[in-house]
């Protein structure tokens, strides 16, 4: 059973109506509840030393690595599915790290090793009606959706094959039509109203969907995200919404992000069910998605999810994360999501054998080393394509809103008025 963690909020009595014990009579409790087998405690100080200005990190860094808990809803193939997933998206992310290196990506990359279990076994539990929007580290869920390696390669060099047909470099693409992916907004926090809107879009047309999106420590500080969440709280629309506490927003620690103990407290501020799950263990992930998707399917509103886990890379490729003090890494890396997922399905659950095992992970490799073949050789746009649409191709007719600028021949002269060139 999960332990439950109670919350107290205490109000102050009121003068009219004394009680014969005020303090409890008056006392609310709320009640997050806490799916993590273990309870990590760190606290990171900004300390400032003779040559600049450094994070410290004090705690207890010799717990024993946490065992998978088990799904109260996975089957054994699903578990294998989302396993597959995750392998698939932490290869790919190392296909696009030598992509990168070999000077063959236009613009940076971004990671998400560490949280691949969050990415894949949530978007795992969204039906095909249902609707995703992840943001940069979500490649994993992004796969889960039904992009290929081979388009997420591709977007990331700008190809003309690619799904923004090389008008955007790294991720920030979607599918409107068939998969139900709203592409990722780069301003924290835009994306939670957008999905809260493709909710009321659906109740308007009857219907009672899940839409999931994500937000980071550092992200979940932004006003939108208070009024997306809060807008849709009262409209009791679908959003599930993942808060990736990661232990980072960029270069500044969660410590100095906010006050609360857990992001998932804020539920309590908004009305609604928040929970909190181990980052790193897929099953906890997809059962807490999977219970929040069937309360938004049942038109009961929304469900934060706070997934605690670690940002093992900097923000991006550029970012060496040098600020990141060294135990952090030793720690979570002991707690990898795809290594522990793997010996619970290898030696404590034995769905795999050892030659199962490797041949999935070959296949996984198979599939990359193809989908990079392909998308390394296919061509980069043509120069006229650049005046195209991203949505449409001629459906539309895209004029210029202001003409175009008139010019006149100078003289040296000063210039009368009506000889400027101007725009109309
Ligand atoms: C509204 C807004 N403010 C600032 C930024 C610049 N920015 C991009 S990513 C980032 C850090 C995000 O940290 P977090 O939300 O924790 O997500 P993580 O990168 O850890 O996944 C910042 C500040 C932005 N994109 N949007
Ligand atoms: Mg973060």
């Amino acid at each position: 059973m999960a332990k439950k963690k109670q919350k107290q909020i205490i109000t102050k009595p009121s003068s009219r109506r004394p009680d014969a014990n005020p303090t409890t009579a008056n006392q609310r409790t709320y009640t997050i509840p806490d799916y993590r087998l273990e309870k990590p405690s760190f606290t990171i100080r900004q300390v400032r030393k003779a040559d600049g200005v450094r994070y410290e990190v004090s705690g207890d860094f010799n717990g024993t690595v946490p065992p998978i808990r088990e799904s109260r809803y996975l089957n054994r193939q699903q578990h294998l599915e989302i396993y597959r997933w995750m392998l698939l998206n932490r290869k790919m992310e190392t296909a696009l790290e030598n992509l990168y290196k070999q000077g063959k990506v236009v613009g940076g990359v971004y990671f998400g090793l560490g949280q691949e279990a969050c990415s894949c076994a949530s978007a795992y539990a969204l039906k095909k009606e249902d609707w995703l929007g992840p943001m940069i580290r979500n490649q994993g869920s992004t796969l889960v959706r039904g992009f290929s390696p081979r388009d997420i390669m591709m977007q990331y060099m700008a190809k003309a094959g690619s799904p923004t047909r090389g008008r955007d470099a790294s991720s920030h693409f979607g599918d409107i039509q068939d998969r139900n992916v709203v592409s990722p907004i780069s301003t924290l926090g835009d994306l939670i109203p957008v999905l809260a809107g493709v909710a009321l879009g659906a109740r308007l047309q009857g219907r009672n969907i899940a839409v999931m999106t994500y937000i980071g420590d550092g992200g979940q500080s932004t006003g939108v995200t208070y009024e997306g969440l809060n807008f849709a709280a009262v409209q009791s629309l679908g959003l599930v919404l993942l808060v990736e506490n990661n232990l980072w927003g960029y270069s500044t620690p969660a410590d100095m992000q906010f006050r609360v103990k857990d992001l998932a407290e804020r539920a309590i501020a908004y009305g609604i069910p928040g929970v909190i799950v181990d980052g790193t263990d897929a099953c906890q992930v997809y059962d807490a998605a999977h219970e929040a998707c069937e309360r938004a399917r049942r038109g009961e509103g929304p469900t934060l999810i706070e997934a605690k886990m670690m940002r093992m890379k900097g923000h991006a490729i550029h970012d060496a994360a040098e600020y990141v003090p060294k135990p952090l890494f030793e720690y979570w890396r002991k707690r990898d999501p795809i290594a522990r997922f793997e010996n619970y399905l290898v030696s404590v659950k034995k769905w795999l054998t050892r030659e199962e095992n490797e041949k999935l992970i070959a296949d996984v490799d198979r599939q990359l080393e193809e989908d990079r073949d392909y998308a390394v050789a296919s061509p980069m746009p043509s120069p006229e394509s650049a005046a195209g649409g991203v949505y449409c191709d001629g459906c539309h007719e895209v004029k210029p809103k202001y003409g175009m600028a008139k010019t006149t021949e100078r003289t040296h002269a000063r210039p009368k008025p009506e000889s400027v060139a101007h725009i109309k």
